[in-house]
């Protein structure tokens, strides 16, 4: 990505169970080849903030998640399509005073309706389907978290 490219993105805060798909799904939005790396701690690129998984699980490392939010035009809660569970709470957007989507990742996997409802009951009002590996829905994403105007 340039970096005019970059002062157009709003700052993105991605939060999820590890192994979800996010620093998968940031390499896929900055179009850059995919490869794996353990997220070990928080990431802060131009205008993306990548979370270590744990810090969503672990009920002690939450509030770093809270603190990065205040950092974010947007939260990201992410769900991979073939997830057994969810782990945000109903309602849990109104917690944070920030723009908050879902985002269901691995649609090359399973249809992506279950792990959408989940992200609807957890508050979330647009609801992005994408896979990172095949790009599909990652452009619609993208276009979202552009700037307007
Ligand atoms: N098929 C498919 N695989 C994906 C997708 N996103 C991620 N993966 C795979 O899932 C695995 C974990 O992806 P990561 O992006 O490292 O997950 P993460 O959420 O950053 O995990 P932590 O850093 O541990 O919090 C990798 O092997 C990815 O290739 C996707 O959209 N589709
Ligand atoms: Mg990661």
């Amino acid at each position: 990505m340039q970096d005019h490219e970059n002062l157009n993105m709003k700052k993105t805060l991605l939060v999820g169970r590890h192994g979800v798909g996010k620093t998968t799904l940031t390499q896929a939005l900055k179009g850059e080849t995919i490869h794996y790396v353990k997220t070990q701690y928080m990431q802060y690129g131009d205008w993306l903030i990548d979370s270590p998984g744990e810090y969503a699980e672990v009920h002690g490392l939450g509030a770093a998640l809270a603190i990065y939010s205040y950092e974010a035009d947007v939260v990201v809660l992410l769900i991979a399509a073939d997830d057994d569970y969810s782990l945000f709470p109903p309602n849990i957007t109104c917690m944070v005073n920030r723009d908050v989507i879902g985002v269901v990742t691995k649609i090359n996997r399973c249809p992506p309706d279950r792990a959408a409802n989940w992200l609807r009951l957890s508050g979330c009002k647009e609801i992005f389907p994408i896979d990172s590996h095949t790009g599909e829905g990652v452009d619609q994403l993208k276009a979202y978290l552009r700037k307007q105007g």
